[in-house]
């Protein structure tokens, strides 16, 4: 039923859509033309539809720009604990209007538009949907990530760019095709490179143990180039950031045996190691078990705990010491929320570098590790759980093949002393599973690797709880 507008909601509405004043509109209308002409170096006389949907996305993002410097210097400042959501998907969809919306610009984009002849549906229509993922899981990811903004949580989302999201649905001739989702072809306005940033991440190689304890060599290097993606908070000036990363060949991939004639071939095989980022696999509760998904999922894990260890770390605008060099108190510092298995190799590798590189005992690492990690699940499916066949693994990353068995062992032994004599629940509980093909259960290394798991409803929780 509808009734006359109150004062009332007059000013409510006002306030959602934000204040729409002359000057604000004036300036606006500013920024707009200069984007339309120093950043697209158009004039309205050639000016296309995507052109002004790029000009308003450039003027919206100005007023970004300010927040999310300093959100992220008062992280320096304060130095709070940290969230790390790690995911395969961030299913973002569009970012114009939730930007707009969260800060208060929307009246005054709308009137300056209008005042220009231009249509805000239409502009708006043009925008790409950040499809990077493909439905529930992938959604939640980028739920919480407005949530956190929004409740001002020093929070950060971590994964893959991919260049091709989900696919796009076509009905031809009443059958559904798949498109290429090239999402990224005219430019996104919303992320900033940041290659300063690169990180390289291992791959294959081989394992020697000597007295200064185990090192992983000969391996191959894929660089990780972070972009950074801002999430504003709801109207209150916090700025968070996602940070996905891309695939890129260091310069000398596969030029180690350069002879004339070889290198323009290893040029053209930098496709293989920048595959990694290329695209999103289209599975929505089911595991294919692609040794390229192996490598995504480790690729986004291993430049993320890079990140968030040079992060703790850190020491920018001299807030507290130096650098940290102990880690006693990383657990109060970083929490590493798994959205389902795809992320699980945070746990070995978070392992290996403590055990490996920082060179802690073996139980202080594993009390860090599991008071640093929670784990969500997502679904009881047994065509959903990942278990990666361990000849992948013993190939691709041999090390942590190591640390899981260790790990393994060392839980079991534990269910053993508190079982003496049930085998069949070591068989059940262990991480390594016996058949034709033997396969690490991810979800049980989850399970033993975090302080807390979760399911994504309560029902579900309690499922988990009362039969798995
Ligand atoms: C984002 C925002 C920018 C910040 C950068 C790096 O791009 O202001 O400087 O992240 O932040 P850290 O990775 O050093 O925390």
């Amino acid at each position: 039923m509808s009734r006359p507008m109150s004062d009332e909601d007059r000013r409510r509405q006002i306030s959602v859509r934000g204040l729409a004043g002359a000057e604000n509109v004036a300036e606006l209308k500013r920024n707009f033309n200069r984007h339309l002409h120093f950043t697209l170096v158009k004039d309205r006389n050639v000016a296309t539809a995507r052109d002004y949907y790029f000009a308003l996305a450039h003027t919206v993002r100005d007023h970004l720009v300010g927040r999310w410097l300093r959100t992220q210097q008062y992280y320096y400042e304060k130095d709070p604990k940290r969230i790390y959501y790690l995911s395969l998907e961030f299913y973002m969809g569009r970012t114009l209007t939730n930007t707009m919306v969260n800060l208060a610009l929307q009246s005054g984009c709308d009137e300056m538009l209008y005042q220009l002849g231009l249509d805000m549906e239409e502009l708006q229509e043009i925008e790409e949907d950040a499809g990077l993922g493909n439905g529930g899981l992938g959604r939640l990811a980028a739920c919480f990530l407005d949530s956190m903004a929004t409740l001002g949580l020093a929070a950060y989302g971590y994964g893959i760019r991919y260049e091709f999201g989900i696919f796009n649905q076509r009905i031809a001739g009443g059958w559904q095709v798949e498109e290429a989702d090239d999402w990224l072809r005219y430019g996104n306005p919303w992320e900033k490179a940041r290659p300063e940033y690169t990180i390289p991440v291992r791959f294959y190689g081989r394992v020697e143990h000597g007295p200064g304890g185990a090192r992983w060599l000969d391996t191959q290097v894929v660089l990780a180039v972070p972009y950074d993606t801002p999430v504003p908070g709801y109207r209150n000036n916090t700025v968070n950031t996602l940070r996905l990363w891309s695939a890129r060949a260091p310069n000398d991939f596969n030029l180690k045996d350069f002879n004339v004639g070889g290198y323009v071939q290893a040029v053209l095989d930098r496709n293989l190691a920048e595959n990694i980022s290329r695209v999103l696999y289209p599975n929505d509760n089911f595991f294919e078990g692609k040794e390229l998904r192996l490598k995504q999922e480790y690729f986004v894990v291993a430049a993320t705990l890079h990140d968030i260890i040079r992060r703790f770390k850190s020491a920018k605008f001299g807030s507290r010491d130096p650098v940290r060099t102990s880690f006693e108190t990383f657990p109060d510092k970083v929490a590493i929320q798994l959205n389902d298995t795809h992320p699980s190799l945070a746990i070995p590798e978070l392992m290996r570098i403590l055990v490996d590189e920082e060179r802690l005992g073996w139980d202080e690492a594993w009390n860090i590790t599991v008071r640093t990690c929670a784990y969500t699940n997502h679904t009881v499916l047994p065509e959903a759980l990942e278990r990666w066949p361990v000849h992948l693994l013993e190939s691709l990353l041999p090390r942590h093949l190591q640390l899981i068995y260790e790990i393994n062992q060392r839980f079991l032994d534990r269910v053993y002393a508190s079982f003496p004599g049930d085998h069949d629940r070591l068989r059940r509980m262990s991480l390594v599973e016996e058949g034709a093909v033997k396969r690490i259960n991810m979800a049980h290394l989850c399970i033993v690797g975090s302080h807390a798991v979760n399911g994504v409803a309560a029902i579900h929780s309690q499922i988990l709880k009362d039969s798995v």
